[in-house]
């Protein structure tokens, strides 16, 4: 668009349907390389029965490899199909109860599967369980132990400038605001799989580059912030018809990457990384920006970190913890 902001082509096409899915699927079925095939196993780091999810670190063509496989919700829209195609094998009954085993048909019975290769021994650690701290961290100790350590020591950023120079995922992106101060992209995060709103789950990632987390933000930012919220909020409503009171908009701090961004979840979606020791609502950020514009800069913040997080370590030497 010629004010520099503005939907990218192809949004319409995003909103969640029984044939675009079902199209998806006909499309790219019987194209796809198995890069998984030769996959040799090191260690689960991590796994949960409740949500179905697994970490798996190993190794893929002499890589280090972090493999995750998660089981996706059953929605709706495929039951009809599920029930019709699928195989019933009865397992018991007893008076008015009976449980079987259901092999749906394999275009239903996806599992979403993320691979980080080559993994850096950080990778590795962020998903194996680990015990956890509550850190403080005062402005003071911001500047002089977390920003030392951020600056050696964080993850690349370079997924995320794919997406903003559309070298990567640009076909997924929702919206787009290509001013420089406040611009933004909107897409999807690569947890959701667009399946189902129950669990939606987007990113905005901002167009500049020198902020990399709320600590870096002061009073000069509100546009920027509440450019975010209005735009975001708006296409969000369009696409997938959820207002912004079904809608969680937050910060991580910590965040993993060190460009600044937010996560847009369904409100009801119930995400790790959204409890109150990690998760700052934008609103509230916005907010305590207007009533002091260094709020950040001075605030002493609480954060959780994994025992052997390289900043925890830093943290205990400097005798903050
Ligand atoms: O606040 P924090 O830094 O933890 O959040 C980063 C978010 O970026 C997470 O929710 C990740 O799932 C998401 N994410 C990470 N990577 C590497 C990608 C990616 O390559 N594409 C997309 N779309 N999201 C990502």
């Amino acid at each position: 668009m010629a004010d520099g902001t503005g939907e990218t082509k192809g949004g319409e096409d995003k909103s969640l349907g029984l044939k675009k899915r079902r199209s998806f699927h006909i499309d790219h079925e019987d194209t796809k390389e198995n890069v998984l095939a030769d996959f040799s196993l090191s260690s689960v780091l991590n796994y949960s029965v409740r949500d179905k999810r697994i970490f798996i670190h190993g190794k893929l063509d002499g890589q280090e490899a972090v493999v995750i496989l998660e089981k996706t919700p059953i929605g709706e829209d495929i039951l009809e199909e599920m029930f019709r195609g699928s195989k019933l094998e009865a397992e018991m009954s007893n008076d008015i109860y009976s449980t079987y085993k259901l092999q749906p048909p394999a275009h239903l019975n996806e599992i979403k599967t993320t691979v980080v290769c080559p993994a850096t021994e950080k990778h590795v650690k962020k998903y194996q369980r680990q015990e956890r701290h509550l850190v403080k961290e005062t402005g003071e100790s911001y500047s002089s132990i977390t920003l030392p350590y951020i600056e050696q020591q964080s993850f690349s950023l370079q997924w995320v400038y794919n997406i903003l120079e559309k070298k990567a995922e640009a076909d997924r992106i929702l919206f787009e605001d290509l001013d420089q101060e406040v611009g933004f992209v909107l897409l999807p995060d690569f947890k959701w799989d667009q399946k189902q709103l129950d669990d939606l789950f987007l990113l905005a990632l901002v167009r500049q580059r020198k902020i990399k987390s709320l600590r870096d933000l002061n009073a000069d930012h509100l546009p920027l912030l509440r450019n975010i919220y209005e735009k975001g909020t708006e296409v969000i409503m369009r696409h997938y018809g959820l207002p912004a009171s079904k809608l969680r908009i937050y910060f991580h701090y910590q965040p993993s990457y060190y460009h600044l961004h937010i996560h847009f979840n369904a409100l009801n979606y119930e995400v790790p990384g959204s409890s109150v020791e990690r998760a700052h609502l934008l609103l509230d950020v916005i907010e305590n920006l207007v009533s002091d514009p260094q709020y950040y800069k001075t605030r002493t913040l609480y954060f959780p970190i994994s025992e052997d997080d390289g900043l925890l370590n830093r943290f205990k030497e400097a005798r903050k913890l």
